[in-house]
């Protein structure tokens, strides 16, 4: 569909506009505000860094002497880090969390998943410990080691990656060490008179990928697994309007899922109480919502686009926010209303909002104190100031673990679930598989880009799976309903989908399947290794691509330098800040396919994208004979 006739979310669009009126200035206002004016600066080579400078928009060299392809390079290594940084420190969070539990100081979480926890404890090399507690105190200690230790590769890297991509990572170099060391040396290699080299320093960014992906996303998804549950198939309700006008409603944001599992079970206690009136109704909103939706059955009410919006219905108690991805301008939306916004990170608070900092040892008491707050609010809510779109929420299906994936598939060949997707593909029912990842940009009609590409995937008898903020646009338009008649989705990837949901006792599968939220990207590494080690090749051999069509946070950069790593073709909506440097640009889209055997895809319209995706899996179907 072209882009004049794409029907955008009618939600968000009415949301917007009460926004507008009401004074509230949305994401999309501040975008035109100051995207327009600093417009070129993704085509300049600025560098900040030393008092000698600043050299902004440097043509030839800056003072130092760095030419722009340093310049561009070290500025991209600069967001890389930051990206990785994110990932770890959240990993980090959830590890202290399992060691907490794991000693017995920390008792609001439990091991859910003895047989996960057992898994990893073994496949991290680890033994000798005699319960659970010990174990989870020792994959704690290893996950904190890998991303504390100076020297030694990471024991979640030595488990989780195919063998041969770590020795041909060894070979070029870029096998790390501990998460944190290789940030600190990151951030050296990008000091004034340090890394002028601009392949060393492309190929350091590389190393910044496999820190978010085994220092940061695997450990994050792992653990939150183990103490929160493997995800299952679930259904659930998604967009704005999940929001109940009739309700006291929450809004648990963020990325780590701990504190908003316990506002949950506190909801859960206070809406058990038949005495309590009107009901609590917790909803989800980016990440954090996305593993509360996973695991707990939450509606998800929307995704970093649609934070003020959520705000601007008026009907919003409280806001619960973890870490990232959280615009500060929801304290301004929330001084329209009685809103209150709590930060609950040391490392995120917000001018303007309530800190309460989370501490798991206290965790279900600041769950129930969260939810006596809102409960109080409730009280200043000024029903004539709420406002709800006319629409239904969509109907999403999620839970896709690889677990979950690979139980599914059993059912239809058992004893050989991976086998039942390779056959697929061999037959070409399946053509090939790709992931499409990452956030929604306020640059294009708000979700353009990712549902013109989805629908042209699945079109197409490609397999689409999802991660992050773009699953949320592909649910308002219906790509995560279970529709028997497969609206949209190509012949013979239908007849696959209903093989496996018929297995299974449903009566469908989604076009696309969700498999969580951004670190839960390595539930996609499993499952691509997993398809790999059955055809023994390797992963850049096989017909599989990445997407992040609309990205925008620095996290998407390390996890994209990641997926490159590991062979695969991937396409980016936009691109970062390189477009000064020829080189630069070059090395990513063309040269580094020659080292790892992926490489970077720059195309904003989702059409000519898709094309291309299917052309290059096309490729390495021939490449592989099938
Ligand atoms: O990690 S998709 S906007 S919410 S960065 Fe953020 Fe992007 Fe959404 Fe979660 Ni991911």
């Amino acid at each position: 569909m072209k882009k004049e006739k794409f029907v955008v979310d009618p939600v968000t669009d009415e949301m917007r506009k009460r926004a507008r009126k009401l004074g509230i200035r949305t994401v999309w206002e501040r975008y035109k505000e100051n995207y327009a004016r600093s417009k070129n600066a993704p085509f300049q080579a600025t560098c900040m860094t030393c008092q000698q400078g600043p050299c902004v928009d440097v043509k030839r060299t800056g003072v130092c002497g760095m030419n722009k392809d340093i310049i561009v390079a070290k500025n991209l290594v600069s967001e890389t880090t930051i990206g990785a940084s994110a990932h770890v420190g959240h990993a980090r969070r959830i590890a202290n969390l399992l060691r907490g539990v794991g000693e017995g100081s920390v008792t609001a979480y439990s091991i859910k998943e003895p047989e996960k926890l057992n898994r990893v404890y073994k496949g991290l090399g680890l033994s000798g410990a005699n319960t659970d507690g010990e174990k989870a105190v020792e994959v704690a200690d290893a996950v904190l080691d890998d991303i504390s230790k100076l020297t030694g590769v990471p024991r979640m890297l030595l488990y989780r990656a195919l063998e041969d991509r770590r020795k041909l990572w060894e070979e070029k170099g870029i096998l790390i060490n501990g998460g944190c060391p290789e940030i600190m040396e990151a951030m050296n290699r990008i000091a004034m008179g340090m890394d002028a080299d601009m392949e060393n320093l492309l190929l350091g960014a590389c190393r910044l990928g496999l820190v978010d992906a085994y220092c940061g996303m695997y450990p994050a998804t792992t653990i939150q697994d183990i103490l929160l549950g493997v995800p299952k198939v679930i259904q659930i309700k998604t967009n704005l309007t999940v929001i109940n006008p009739k309700e006291i409603n929450i809004i648990v944001h963020g990325h780590i899922p701990a504190l908003p599992d316990a506002v949950v079970s506190a909801a859960e206690e206070y809406n058990a109480d038949p005495t309590n009136n009107p009901k609590i109704n917790v909803v989800g909103m980016c990440c954090t919502g996305m593993e509360v939706l996973m695991r707990r059955g939450v509606n998800y009410a929307g995704d970093i686009l649609q934070q003020e919006l959520a705000i601007a219905t008026g009907a919003i108690e409280l806001v619960v926010v973890d870490i990232q991805c959280t615009q500060p301008a929801i304290v301004d939306a929330a001084e329209h209303f009685h809103t209150r916004v709590v930060t609950t990170d040391p490392m995120s608070k917000i001018e303007g909002a309530t800190h309460i900092e989370f501490d798991p040892e206290r965790a279900e008491e600041i769950g129930r104190e969260l939810i006596k707050m809102a409960v109080d609010n409730y009280a200043n809510r000024d029903q004539a100031k709420v406002y709800l779109p006319d629409h239904e929420p969509h109907d999403m299906i999620g839970g896709f673990s690889a677990e979950q994936l690979l139980e599914a598939l059993d059912k239809v060949k058992p004893g050989d679930p991976v086998g039942a997707l390779v056959d697929n593909i061999k037959n070409g029912n399946i053509r090939g598989v790709v992931a499409v990842i990452g956030c929604v940009t306020p640059r294009d009609e708000y979700g353009y880009r990712t549902v013109e590409l989805l629908r042209e995937l699945v079109k197409n008898n490609i397999l689409v799976i999802l991660t992050g903020c773009v699953a949320t646009v592909a649910s308002y338009h219906d790509l995560l309903k279970p529709d028997p008649s497969y609206p949209g989705v190509g012949e013979r990837l239908a007849a696959v989908m209903d093989a496996i949901a018929k297995a299974n006792g449903l009566e469908a599968l989604p076009p696309c399947i969700f498999m969580g939220a951004c670190v839960d990207n390595s539930r996609i590494e499993e499952v691509l290794n997993a398809v790999a080690d059955h055809l023994k090749v390797r992963i850049d051999q096989l017909p599989v691509a990445a997407s992040a069509p609309e990205y925008i946070a620095e996290k998407a950069i390390p996890i994209g330098f990641w997926a490159v790593s590991l062979g695969i073709f991937t396409h980016i909506g936009d691109q970062p800040n390189v477009a000064a440097s020829e080189r630069v640009v070059k090395w990513l889209t063309d040269d580094v396919e020659g080292i790892f055997g992926g490489k970077f895809y720059v195309e904003a319209d989702p059409h000519r994208a898709a094309e291309k995706i299917i052309e290059v899996i096309e490729n390495k179907r021939k490449g592989l004979g099938i």
